[in-house]
């Protein structure tokens, strides 16, 4: 193996990056070397399609089963590493630097033997982007379905590497997948360690090839990594935040919203979704991102102006169809070397399915679920097991998004108006709240949660909290995260409006739905644009300000009265009763700023003066 020789051959000129790859291809010993760029993708899918590691579903899309115990993200495994105790918070697993990266290199040492080592150098912003000294990275990966993943979610090639400013201010990223049938996923003997030394800006993922896990510039740098970066350089906010323009036709103004949701809450089908008939012919909902956003202040105009650092979709297949979600359906259609990982798959068609594609299943022959085992010969007891995997994905690149925004890759960003936070919530949370404080809004942030979804998992009627949906990503303290949002928020000279969104209400009696949600979540959204023009005034109430009935543009649309009336009012007695659970999940946190302390009295105070009903 000549180290050297594959970088030369791929023009890999950042002696930083050749040193950085000649030291772990000397540690984890694989028998080949190969540099990787954009353009190696269609020879890659060939020789993927010829080891039988990817099969043809359909023309132009491929088809991937994972290891059966390696299909999500593992939060126990995950953690955050650096030198200095301080940076110990409730949610980022810290752990010693000096201690972590002794575990990884033994884990890692030898562990490519016969395999080729993938160096992958990506780009995770717009270039020219002020933040893109943060975006840089080499991946070096031992499995080429990763790289295939990494070619579709980032932009990749030595150009990213070769130039940079400081040759050494790439993110050093190393993913070694192991034996996945002997590292006792889930067990007390768990081998796996998914680790970002974030003050030594390295990742070292150890034992998976799914997701989040391998494809380490997605949330290990984009998000970890990131808002470690963000944090102590002062400079900017990396969130699980979803990005999209909505287009005034008739006002000629495109307005720009980003914001979270906990993982699998719906984000994707927000952020392609498309104007319902009533509103399509004044209104366009324009793409930009689904999962990550860096947010920072432009000096020009002091605004909060955001980019999606990712380059693709690594969208939740379950319930995408074309009425949840038309745009989705249509960024994975033949032609767009859509990958598709653990849905059900027919191999004489080359069909790939999921629950909620369709209505009902199709026809079960030749139908295989996403393990491999024929559906028609599941034993009894497995026939109602789902065919796809909860966790299934498409994997897409944003250029085959039909609603993508034209200035996408505009490298300042765009300026934003409104920044949202939803959960499941199936009671308390009105449709829509808007808040205009900034501490008011970073405190909502910090007590999103979404229910429980299994009864073990946590106390009837109390969520599990997901801090701006940055739980399972945060990288430095609590504390100290609420004070980099309000310090970046509230020093932009035009600050955004802030909102919490729930399209999840039911019905007490029948427990149906009360919002139809997708297309209709256009409505509250554009009520709160219009609340931060000053064109309606809503309704105060002690958690935020509600749409009235009329302020709603429900054109078109149908919808109880009675059903709208619960959405568009706040329970206080229930409001009260999850002032308390709050209060626990911030007491958690270490030196929490006094400021968000005195939102969530100002907002107990409110709800006790308040009367029951409001
Ligand atoms: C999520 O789980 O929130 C994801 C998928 O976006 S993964 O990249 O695997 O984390
Ligand atoms: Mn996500």
């Amino acid at each position: 193996m000549d180290v050297d020789a594959a970088l030369d051959r791929a023009g890999v000129t950042n002696d930083r990056v050749r040193e950085f790859v000649r030291h772990w291809a000397a540690h984890t010993q694989p028998a080949r070397i190969e540099v990787v760029s954009a353009a190696d993708d269609g020879r890659l899918i060939e020789e993927s399609l010829a080891a039988g590691e990817i099969s043809p579903a359909g023309r132009g899309r491929y088809y991937s089963r994972s290891y059966a115990k390696d299909t999500a993200r593992s939060e126990e495994r995950t953690i955050v590493a650096t030198s200095d105790p301080a940076d110990r918070g409730v949610y980022d697993n810290w752990r010693p630097a000096a201690e972590m990266r002794p575990l990884l290199e033994e884990r890692m040492r030898g562990a490519s033997a016969g395999k080729t080592m993938y160096v992958v150098p990506y780009l995770m912003a717009p270039p020219g982007s002020p933040l893109e000294r943060y975006a840089a990275g080499v991946e070096l990966t031992d499995h080429r379905t990763v790289v295939l993943h990494m070619i579709r979610m980032a932009r990749v090639g030595t150009q990213y590497v070769n130039d940079l400013d400081d040759p050494d201010s790439f993110v050093r990223g190393v993913h070694v997948t192991g034996d996945l049938e002997e590292l006792g996923q889930g067990t007390d003997d768990d081998q796996r360690y998914f680790v970002t030394v974030a003050d030594q800006r390295t990742i070292l993922h150890f034992g998976s090839s799914y997701g989040g896990n391998a494809l380490l510039g997605k949330i290990a740098h984009g998000l970890r990594q990131a808002a470690y970066d963000g944090w102590k350089s002062g400079e900017f906010l990396a969130e699980q935040f979803m990005l999209i323009g909505i287009v005034d036709r008739q006002t000629g103004r495109t307005y720009h919203v980003c914001g979270g949701f906990p993982s699998a809450s719906g984000k994707t089908n927000l952020a392609m979704m498309t104007p319902p008939t009533g509103l399509k012919d004044r209104y366009e909902v324009r793409f930009y991102g689904d999962d990550i956003a860096w947010l920072r202040v432009d000096p020009d105009d002091g605004r909060i102006y955001a980019i999606n650092p990712e380059y693709g979709v690594f969208g939740v297949a379950r319930d995408t169809n074309e009425d949840t979600n038309p745009v989705g359906i249509a960024s994975v259609a033949p032609g767009t070397g859509t990958l598709f990982t653990n849905v059900a798959y027919k191999e004489d068609t080359e069909a790939v399915w999921w629950e909620g594609r369709t209505p009902a299943p199709p026809d079960p022959t030749g139908w295989r679920d996403w393990t491999g085992a024929l559906i028609s010969e599941r034993p009894a007891d497995e026939r109602d097991d789902p065919w796809a995997h909860p966790n299934s994905r498409f994997t897409t690149q944003l250029g085959n998004v039909p609603t993508l925004a034209e200035d996408f890759d505009d490298p300042r960003g765009v300026p934003i108006d409104a920044i949202i936070f939803g959960g499941r919530t199936s009671d308390r949370e009105p449709l829509i709240r808007a808040i205009t404080d900034v501490a008011e809004g970073v405190y909502d942030g910090l007590t999103l949660g979404a229910e429980a979804t299994f009864a073990a998992e946590g106390v009837d009627g109390q969520l599990r909290y997901d801090p701006m949906s940055m739980r399972p990503f945060l990288s430095y303290p609590e504390g100290a995260y609420a004070e980099q949002w309000l310090r970046i928020i509230g020093s932009a000279r035009e600050k955004p409006i802030f909102a919490h969104v729930n399209w999840f209400q039911r019905d007490h009696a029948d427990g149906h739905y009360l919002w139809p949600g997708y297309q209709d979540n256009l409505r509250p959204l554009l009520w709160l644009l219009q609340l931060k023009n000053g064109e309606v005034t809503g309704r105060q109430t002690p958690v935020g300000i509600l749409p009235t009935t009329d302020e709603l543009d429900l054109d078109g649309m149908a919808i109880e009265p009675g059903d709208l009336d619960v959405l568009l009012s706040i329970d206080v007695d229930r409001w009260r009763q999850e002032m308390t659970f709050r209060e626990e999940h911030l007491d958690e946190f270490a030196d929490l700023p006094e400021e968000v302390w005195a939102a969530h009295r100002r907002v107990a105070g409110q709800l006790k003066e308040a009367s029951s009903d409001h």
